[in-house]
This record gives C-alpha cells, structure tokens and sequence, in this order.
C-alpha cells in the first residue's frame, strides 16, 4: 500500500459519514426532509415534477396503472420536449449560454439559448423538409459536438424519436440499431477528434448502410465548414438543408405525455440489445425534477456532466434536465488526457464549474494520474456527482479531498437506462454522504431487496439480495421497443404476478445485486445477470460471443468478466476453437477484430485464453461464474454440477501456472 491509501485507509476508518457544508446547504434547492413525506402520496408526489414544466395541456390523471406494467403517466396532458429545453427560456435567459461546448483542439462555443433557438429551428425544418414525420425514429449516429443536442432538440421539435447510437459503436452495432428501429432518416458526421486525430466517422455509416434492409436517407453534418473526408453523393449535407431552411421557424408539436421522446438501446442477457422506449412527459419531469433536486442546477450554475450523450446519462443529465431548468450545459469533445492530463481542470477552471457529473472509472484515473495534474488550477465545485459503477470508498474519498477540497458535496447516484433518471441517490443537503453507499431512494422511489424466491429481505440481516423497484415512477421506460414480451420478460416476470392486473402484483427486476444497511442506505454491488460494466459502458457477454462466434475458427466462446482496477470490469473471452485449427496470434486478432467490429473498440476484450473445452453443466450450459472466478484467481468454489470437473481445474492452472 501506497502513503496515499494508508492515509485514505485511516480516515475512512475514522469516519463513516461526512456532512454535507452548511453554506451548501443554506443555497441547495431542497434541504427540507418534508420531501419526502409530500412524495410518498402516491403518485401525487410525482406532480411536483411535472410542474416545473410548461405544459400546453394540464394532464387529468396522474398516473394509469390499469394495464401493468404498461404505465402511463400524467395522462392527458400535453407539451413539447424542445419548447421546454429552450422556447420557454427566451424571455428571461435569451442571451445566456444554454450549451458551452469546447473541442478537443481548444476551439470553443458558447450557444445562447436564442441561438439554439434557431438552429433546432432549422435543423427541424431541414428534418422535416426531408420527409421526416411525428412518430419515425431518427436514428443518430454522432460524438460530442453542438450538432449533437441540436438534432436530438430538432426530433423532439417535430415530435420524431431519435434513437442516438454512441459514436464508439462500430457499423455493425449501428446497422442493428438502424434496422431494429426501422429508420428511414440516420444523421451522422463526417468526423471528430480524438487525441489529437482527425477520426473518419461516416465511414461506420458507409459501412452500416451495406447491413441495412431498408434505403434510409443519410444526413449529414460536417465537423468544419467543407467535408474533411468523403461524402457518398448520396448522402444530404446538412449544411445545404440549413441554408435552404435558413431563418425558418417550427411549431413545436405539442405531444400527448405518453408519446415517446426517444429509444435508447442498451445491452442486456441476449445478443442483441433492447430498444428502451421512454415518454415524453414522464421522462422530461423526472429529469427536470432530479437535476433539480439531485443534482441541485440552477439557472445561473454552470454545470458539466462529463459522460458521453451517447449514452443515457448524456441524455438527461446533460441535455433534457440541465436545458430543461435553464442553466449553462458543458460538452467536451475530446479525451481527458489531451493534450496533457489537467485538460479536465483547464476546462473546469476557464467555465468556472460549479457543479461536477463523473463516473468513478475517471475518477479511478485521475487518482492514478497524482494530484499534479489538478495543482494551480483554480476551480470550485460546490457539487460533485457519481454515476454508473460502484465507486470504492478509496476513490470517494480520495475525490472528495483533491476534486471537491472538502467543501463539495458529493453525490453517488444509482440509475439505468431503464429508470430515466436517479432512483437511489441521497438529497445532498438532507443526508449525510456515506463513501461507497449509493445512499437512500429517491423520493418517491420503493426500493427493495429481495432473495431469489422473491421474499423481501430485511435490511437489519444485512444480507445482499436482487435490487427490485416495487412501484412506477414517471422516467421508466415504456416497454422495449416493438417487443412488449420482451419487456415483461427482461424486467417484470421474475418476481411479479403477471395474471394480475393489481400494479401491486408488480415488481421491477434491476439486474443488480445490493445489500441494504440499517440507516438505511444502499450499496450496490453490480450486475447479477449477464451484463458487464466495462469503464461504466454497459456491455452484454452474450453480445460479445455472437461477435467471436463470428470468426470461424472459433468452436465456442465465453465471456468472462475480470476485475479491474481501473474500469472496474474487463471482458476475458475464453475460446475452443475448431478441429484442426491451431491456436495462433493470427486467430487472436480475428477475434478481437471481431468483436472491435461487431461492437466497438471500446468491447476490446482483456485477455482471449485459449483453452480445450469449456466448464459446463450436465443440462450443457456454459458456466461463466466459473470462469469469473478462474480469471478473477478465486476458488473454484462447488463444481459438483458440472458435467467434468476436471475441465475448470485444468483451465485454472492453465491460467495461473505461475
Ligand atoms: C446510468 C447508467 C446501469 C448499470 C446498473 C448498475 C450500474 C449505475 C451505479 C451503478 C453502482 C452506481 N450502476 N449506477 N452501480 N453504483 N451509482 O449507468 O445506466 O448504462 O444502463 O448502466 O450500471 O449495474 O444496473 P446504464
């Protein structure tokens, strides 16, 4: 152990809870516990959201729970996502920044909240121009530039779904994404910039529409004036829809609150990823109302989440919430450790940000990068978020003492893709923060653990259990899109009555395992199912082998996850390969190769082990728990069940022979 995790070490054995600073809570937005009484009048509560939105039509009915888990919420009512991201915000916060966008190479742009006025304008009017209709998903295929929020603002304007794929995924995953959604419009870019490289982006695209099985319209955009790379002349710059539409202004559609805002498709236990569909009115509330209160934005902060829009953390916790309550949004283009490793403090010191949004794998990095790199820059954060992974309470701590400078709070928040927003997250100014804890629900929120009978587990066992939400809130997901049996069958059946049409019959499954203590406060100890969490990117092993079983020397394949010291998760992918077919370094690049292709750069797996045969069980199943355990190096544990013992033992000592 290092100086620095002896010290870390003794503090936090000292110290289990640290209060939040009294000058925070004098200014934070909610410090009053009586919060939570007003939202446990179920659903009531939840309208407390919904009125910090402008709505053309008042909803009659809070919440529909006739059909679950078919939810409806705040029935009735009407209004436009983009109109509340920017129209209502022109009379008195025109001229104030909406988006502070700086590239990787230094250029910067501060975006008022008029002039995203006009270009979602004309970006929705180009849309539109170009056939796109209320209800089509868009799907786009974009990085971390202005272009970004702007065609998702332009969707919503015109009441068009976007279904935005993270740039890092390759053609593959985008054609998928594209097909799965029936897309007739995909928008991307020409490039961007990463580490200083000028990134060809469109090629995916080029690549992406050979897979389509349909003829979508591409659009694009270009990252300069002129295209730096080639453009298929049958793609639409967008550049020349712009000018042609130059001035225009669009109605916002006013959009009954159940219409959907957007897709956003994330890995789950099968190869292939889930569309999930979320509302317009339920979401857009549930964002406002927990950067609100979580996250504690107001207008006149600057605010800046440093995850990517590509993901749903981007979605509302840099684009709907933070423009939806009026404030000044921080979008970065480009790596943390360009050109140098302080570009995170340059950006916060020159913005001045008040209120910091990472993701403990950054902050796992930034400890390993040394408190130089943070020395002479001038910041001060009032507020500090987490999201995504557990984060150790080493890295809490070692956060909150060299980022927040002890007079930050910070704010450890549990939520999916699934859930919209924050559901198990302390209100700042009202609890105690607690390193490593995610905290207590989100008001309104039932968390509950149950084991795997689906009995509820009391928090004073301090046994660790399956993370279940017993009751709707408004930022849930709709269904999967297209397939509402997958939904049930993903998140409802296991520990609901599906014969009942009582809502109290239904359970929401996490995926999560987490373990409540007696002060209540939650700690999440990761995915139970087969997903990974690889640097706080959400990863399916399932997806990860169909892209090896793509290489045809390969037999069978299992993903097993490691654990990193760093991205908290890596992928091992064990393989057999073929009769005949010798293992080689040729083999071991198609692999990864194929993965790179099938997903992305960033599934890039840790190790690929060649092995004889694989652990399975008498009914054939492949046990990857075991396999976590071989490259995790812990005991095998009981291997009665397996059709051959013999095969993990002799994986393991292949494996750790030295
Ligand atoms: C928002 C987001 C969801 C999965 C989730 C869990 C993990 C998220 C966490 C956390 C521990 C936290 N996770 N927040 N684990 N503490 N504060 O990350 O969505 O990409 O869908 O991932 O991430 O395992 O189930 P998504």
């Amino acid at each position: 152990m290092s100086d620095q995790d002896i010290e870390l070490e003794a503090r936090l054995t000292e110290q289990e809870y640290f209060e939040p600073p009294e000058e925070f809570v004098e200014q934070a937005n909610v410090s009053d516990p009586a919060v939570y009484d007003r939202f446990d009048e179920f659903p009531e509560g939840f309208e407390e959201y919904a009125e910090m939105l402008d709505w053309n039509e008042e909803w009659d009915t809070v919440l529909d729970d006739s059909n679950p888990p078919f939810y409806e919420w705040f029935v009735g009512g009407e209004l436009n996502a983009s109109a509340n991201c920017i129209d209502r915000h022109l009379d008195d916060r025109g001229d104030e920044t909406a988006i502070l966008w700086e590239g990787e190479e230094g250029e910067t742009r501060h975006i008022s909240y008029r002039e995203l006025h006009e270009e979602v304008n004309e970006m929705a009017a180009a849309l539109r121009a170009s056939g796109v209709e209320e209800d089509e998903v868009v799907t786009i295929h974009m990085p971390m530039v202005p272009a970004l929020p702007v065609t998702m603002l332009a969707c919503a304007r015109i009441g068009a779904p976007h279904s935005v794929v993270f740039a890092g995924f390759s053609a593959t995953a985008l054609s998928d994404r594209v097909n799965s959604a029936d897309s007739d419009h995909v928008v991307t870019i020409d490039g961007y910039y990463r580490r200083g490289d000028f990134l060809n982006h469109i090629e995916k695209a080029d690549e992406a529409m050979g897979n389509v099985d349909h003829d979508p319209e591409v659009l694009v955009w270009t990252r300069h004036d002129e295209p730096e790379v080639d453009v298929s002349d049958d793609y639409t710059l967008v550049a020349d829809l712009l000018a042609e539409h130059e001035g225009e202004e669009v109605e916002p559609v006013s959009r009954d609150a159940e219409d959907p805002l957007f897709l956003m498709y994330t890995s789950g236990t099968t190869g292939q990823p889930k569309g999930c569909q979320h509302r317009t009115g339920g979401y857009l509330a549930y964002a406002a109302g927990t950067c609100n209160y979580v996250e504690d934005i107001k207008p006149e902060d600057t605010y800046w989440c440093s995850a990517d829009i590509g993901w749903i953390t981007g979605h509302t916790y840099i684009v709907y919430g933070p423009l939806a309550l009026g404030t000044t949004t921080v979008m970065y283009e480009g790596a943390p450790d360009y050109p140098d490793k302080s570009r995170t403090w340059e950006i916060a010191e020159a913005y001045d940000v008040d209120i910091f949004h990472t993701s403990p794998t950054a902050v796992r990095q930034f400890m390993k990068w040394g408190t130089e790199h943070i020395e002479g820059h001038d910041f001060d954060f009032r507020h500090m978020t987490t999201v995504g992974e557990p984060i150790q309470p080493e890295a809490w701590l070692w956060y909150y003492q060299h980022i927040g400078g002890e007079d930050a709070v910070i704010v450890d928040t549990w939520w999916q893709t699934e859930t919209g927003g924050h559901l198990i997250t302390n209100l700042p100014a009202i609890q105690d923060m607690k390193p490593g804890s995610a905290g207590v629900a989100a008001p309104g929120i039932e968390p509950a653990i149950y084991d795997d009978d689906g009995e509820p587990v009391d928090a004073e066992t301090g046994q660790a259990g399956n993370l279940v939400i017993e009751r709707p809130w408004p930022g849930m997901l709709q269904t999967v899109y297209g397939d509402d049996e997958r939904f049930i069958a993903e998140y409802w059946e296991r520990f609901s009555d599906t014969d009942s049409n009582d809502s109290e019959d239904w359970v929401y499954e996490a995926g999560d395992g987490a373990v409540q203590a007696t002060d209540g406060y939650y700690r999440i100890l990761g995915r139970l199912d087969d997903v990974m969490n690889v640097a706080g990117h959400r990863l399916g092993t399932m997806e990860i082998e169909s892209a090896v079983s793509e290489v045809d020397a390969v037999a069978e394949s299992a993903v097993a996850s490691r654990e990193d010291a760093e991205k908290g998760e890596v992928p091992d992918v064990y393989v057999t390969l073929r009769e005949g077919v010798e293992e080689s370094e040729e083999v071991r690049q198609e692999i990864v190769e194929s993965i790179e292709e099938g997903i992305g750069k960033f599934a890039r797996p840790n190790e690929v082990i060649f092995v004889d045969d694989l652990p399975k069980t008498r009914s054939g199943k492949i046990m990857r728990r075991l396999l976590e355990n071989i490259s995790n190096g812990e005991d095998l544990g009981n291997t009665t069940t397996l059709r051959d013992p013999s095969v993990a033992e002799r994986i393991r000592d292949q494996i750790h022979a030295d």
